[in-house]
């Protein structure tokens, strides 16, 4: 039985559909372990992995066993009873990253507003700030999530232009930038908002040292640092956190995404006693955040990631596709960044764009995204082999060389 042609899904899409993307012109149905197929039957590796959802793999088969026999017993209780699920959930998470306490929720926007209030109550409550005057500090070119609260304080036009009038209490600072840290807190700066290493402004890892500094900051002028994990953490980068790279631990972490292997939305906010602690009854909640059926997902998530060894795959892995992507000689190359398997090649402006080259490596069997015009990310799923890493390096390179100007 034929499908129908890729243009067909592409136009019903386009007729009925919010048009807040712009994919590229391949249509998948299928998924297993790094790679996916199209509707026609074409096979690609996956260079995304749903923005590192699906660090697990697709379709990995532990924890589909586990969403199909949870969802057969229970979905979703409300947090008005309590299920068998979230305690395990909670323990388990807390003893894998070293964390006191846990608030369930479902998308990575909702686990950072939730950070956010949280902080804020905390800085009124613990810290002393007088009502309303809470500040927290987030760095240029940020990517925390897409809420209100959120492109408040995004410094990219698109994200944030008339969507406004957007909440106070936000300074931007730029990232890596240990001054200007120094310079922005006062006696009402609650927390600092940070991405460990910022995905979306293009795979941008700061100076060494510089979350160390951040870290001694924080502590010095009683800050919370918040770590957006939601694209680092779980193993991305080749540790279970990017916040061990540097040896320092944040007093809130944010995790989403791989949280749940691409199955199913869930995230969690996780900090020291005082900060969520400052959260009573009533004060914030979510219909689905701790449901029965995320709790065993995720339960399953995390322990095929660690059990499988699939952190220190990504750390040897990383290594082996930086070490290539570093390799090919091509003009149209300007920056090869990477840690982990979070990967990206930054073209020079006269290539043409990245866009150009992710349909070219489309048709070479990758699917990659660009991001701002002249960067290539590559974050495939963290169980990819030393035989797929070579695979794509040799597809990479022979598409890098062409001139798409
Ligand atoms: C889209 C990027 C990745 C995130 C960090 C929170 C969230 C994200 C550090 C919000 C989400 C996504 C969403 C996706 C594009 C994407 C992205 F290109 F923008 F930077 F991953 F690389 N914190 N990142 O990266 O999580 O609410 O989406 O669950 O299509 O907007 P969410």
């Amino acid at each position: 039985m034929s499908s129908p042609p890729v243009a067909d899904f592409i136009s019903r899409e386009a007729r009925f559909g919010a048009r807040n993307y712009e994919p590229l012109g391949v249509v998948l149905s299928r998924g297993e372990g790094v790679f996916v197929w199209d509707t026609q039957g074409n096979r690609y590796l996956d260079c995304l992995s749903a923005y590192s959802a699906v660090d697990q793999g697709h379709c990995h088969p532990k924890i589909l066993a586990a969403m199909v026999e949870q969802a057969g017993r229970l979905t979703l209780t409300s947090r008005a009873f309590h299920n068998d699920q979230l305690a395990p959930f909670y323990e388990e998470i807390a003893e894998l990253t070293g964390s006191h306490k846990v608030l369930p929720m479902n998308s990575g926007a909702e686990a950072v507003e939730s950070a956010i209030k949280s902080v804020r109550k905390w800085g009124y409550e613990v810290k002393g700030v007088p009502d309303g005057q809470a500040e927290i500090i987030v760095c240029a070119n940020n990517f925390h999530g897409r809420t209100l609260g959120i492109v408040g304080f995004s410094t990219d036009a698109a994200t944030r232009e008339h969507f406004g009038p957007f909440a106070p209490g936000f300074k931007i600072i730029p990232f890596g930038d240990l001054a200007a840290l120094e310079d922005a807190i006062t006696p009402n700066t609650v927390a600092f908002l940070v991405e460990p290493i910022q995905g979306e402004a293009g795979v941008i890892i700061p100076p060494a040292g510089y979350f160390t500094g951040v870290r001694e900051l924080c502590t010095a002028h009683d800050v919370m640092l918040i770590l957006d994990e939601i694209q680092t953490g779980l193993g991305r980068t080749g540790k279970l956190l990017a916040e061990q790279h540097e040896g320092i631990e944040a007093d809130v972490t944010l995790l989403g995404k791989a949280l749940s292997g691409g199955f199913y939305p869930v995230s969690a906010v996780l900090s020291n006693n005082e900060v969520l602690g400052t959260l009573k009854p009533g004060q914030h909640g979510s219909t689905f955040g701790g449901n029965p059926l995320a709790c065993a997902v995720a339960r399953a998530a995390l322990r095929v990631l660690v059990e499988e060894g699939m952190i220190e795959n990504a750390a040897v892995q990383g290594e082996r596709f930086l070490k290539g992507l570093r390799s090919i000689r091509a003009n149209t190359v300007r920056d090869v960044r990477g840690r982990g398997l979070m990967l990206a090649v930054e073209l020079n402006t006269e290539a043409g764009r990245a866009r150009r080259y992710c349909e070219a490596l489309q048709t070479e069997g990758i699917l990659a995204k660009d991001t701002h015009e002249h960067t290539i990310r590559f974050a495939p799923p963290l169980v990819i082999t030393s035989d797929q890493v070579d695979w794509a390096l040799e597809r990479i390179a022979a598409t890098l060389t062409q001139d798409f100007a």
